[in-house]
């Protein structure tokens, strides 16, 4: 991989994302935390390069270099109107390609105002890039993500030599589905300006292959993608954490403690947890019913199961998202008011975020998490828990690109509340043996997905 060269590449990066790695606090700039800084920043650090995001703020400005006092990076903002991010972002981006891919077409709003503002802002970005950046062999433009579908070939109508990346960090959905949007066909041709395209799984990349295949009748050979003279490679690259830190995170003495508290606040004898994006495409209210059918059918853990649920506040300004929490906070009520006892409450539920230490705790506290995404590109949480779990169960749903890498997990189909009870059962009566067998398989493949491993093999691909 790219980080294991023993010289390194001589590589000028330039990563486009809806949003920068950079945030200003009270005690000045830091990088923000999350997979794709964490993956992409030791590249820029070391290597030098540029960031290009939106540029929320009219009072930041466009070029910033960072760290002020010995910059590694450019960071280039593309200034947005609140007109142009309720079309592009809020619009396109969360009401059209969001819910689509997750095959959750029950939320689409195909609204025409939408792609005319994504349009725009892509060609902006597209701008940007061509701006800043210059063509040589070693400069490679990485393009991330469902907010910017036609920028690659924007760029390369103006650079056909230059190395243009895409990753895709969700579901691509089955040909069938990604037909239903009246604009399916432009949008292809905006990915196909790429060298190399990368999805999580296979799936995703057959599923890409087959609508390029069908909607624009592309030359398909392998991986390889024919179209207009251009050749688009395609392939699987599963996404990783940052292994190394979360392991270091959850052997701190004081992670432990905190866990060991948590359990003692909670006073239960199991915990299960579930932490998520308060998202429709999370499952978060199939998973509550779900847990009230486990409590109507085994009366026995009554007084002794805790379900502790986060839920991080997200895309708050969307009616969809504020809904969902309404239906959420609804049925946390019902099950609450249903099965609560003197001492014991059977839903402990959180709609805030929380530090990745104190989400460390949590992981570590619990007995078993129940991941069940009605649909989900990789899911990460499932890592960082697995990770930093020391004898828990994870139940996970067979809808998510992680369950195509971990069969040791307990798979669940999250539609089937009767299934998903039962895992919970099955998990929290597990054998010591099973518990430990299966997850020191599944931190054997999670060591491989590190993170760092995941920009190295894509970045060495791109430039074979
Ligand atoms: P997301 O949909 O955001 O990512 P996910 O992969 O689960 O989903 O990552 C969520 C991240 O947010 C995790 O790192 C988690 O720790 C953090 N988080 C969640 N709740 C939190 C809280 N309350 N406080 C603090 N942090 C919290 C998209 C795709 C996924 C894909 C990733 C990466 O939808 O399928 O795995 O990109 O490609």
């Amino acid at each position: 991989c790219f980080f294991d060269h023993a010289a390194p590449i001589a590589l000028s990066l330039t990563v486009v994302a809806n949003r920068v790695p950079i945030r200003q606090t009270d005690d000045g700039w830091e990088t923000s935390v999350g997979g794709l800084t964490t993956a992409l920043l030791p590249v820029l650090e070391e290597e030098g390069g540029m960031w290009v995001g939106m540029g929320e703020d009219p009072d930041l400005p466009e070029r910033q270099e960072y760290p002020a006092d010995d910059p590694d990076f450019l960071v280039r903002r593309v200034p947005l109107s609140s007109k142009e991010l309720e079309g592009y972002y809020y619009g396109m981006a969360n009401q059209i390609l969001w819910p689509l891919s997750h095959y959750l077409i029950q939320h689409l709003n195909l609204d025409d105002q939408f792609i005319e503002t994504y349009r725009q802002v892509n060609e902006r970005f597209a701008e940007a890039v061509l701006a800043e950046t210059e063509t040589g062999d070693e400069d490679v433009i990485w393009i991330q993500d469902y907010h910017q579908m036609l920028s690659p070939n924007l760029i390369r109508q103006e650079r056909p030599d230059a190395t243009i990346g895409h990753f895709w960090h969700i579901p691509w959905p089955a040909m069938e589905i990604f037909r239903i949007l009246p604009w399916s066909r432009e949008l292809l041709r905006g990915m196909l300006g790429c060298d190399l395209i990368g999805f999580h799984v296979q799936e995703y990349v057959d599923n890409f292959i087959e609508s390029a295949e069908v909607l624009l009748g592309a030359e398909v050979d392998g991986d390889r993608v024919r179209h207009n003279g251009h050749e688009t490679r395609v392939e699987a690259h599963p996404i990783g954490i940052d292994v190394d830190r979360f392991k270091e995170m959850s052997r701190d003495d004081s992670i432990e403690q905190d866990a060991q508290k948590f359990r003692e606040r909670l006073g239960s004898d199991h915990i299960v947890i579930g932490i998520d994006r308060l998202d429709y495409t999370k499952g978060i209210r199939s998973r509550m019913l779900a847990f009230e059918k486990f409590l109507e059918e085994n009366p026995e853990y009554h007084g002794n199961v805790s379900f502790f649920q986060i839920a991080t506040p997200s895309r708050t300004e969307l009616e969809s998202y504020q809904q969902i929490r309404r239906e959420v906070d609804e049925v946390v009520g019902r099950i609450n008011g249903r099965f609560a006892e003197e001492n014991w409450v059977p839903v402990n539920y959180r709609y805030r975020t929380y530090t990745q230490y104190e989400l460390c705790a949590f992981y570590r506290a619990a007995d078993a998490a129940l991941i069940t995404p009605l649909r989900d590109g990789m899911n990460v949480v499932t890592q960082e828990f697995v990770t930093a779990s020391q004898d828990g169960v994870l139940i996970l749903s067979e809808l998510t690109g992680a369950a195509y890498l971990l069969p040791e997990a307990v798979q669940v189909n999250p539609y089937d509340h009767g299934g998903v009870a039962d895992a919970i059962r099955t998990a929290l009566e597990m054998p010591t043996g099973e518990r430990e067998e299966r997850l020191a398989g599944l931190k054997d493949t999670i060591e491989t997905l590190d993170v760092h491993n995941w920009a190295g093999n894509f970045l060495d691909s791109i430039q074979e």
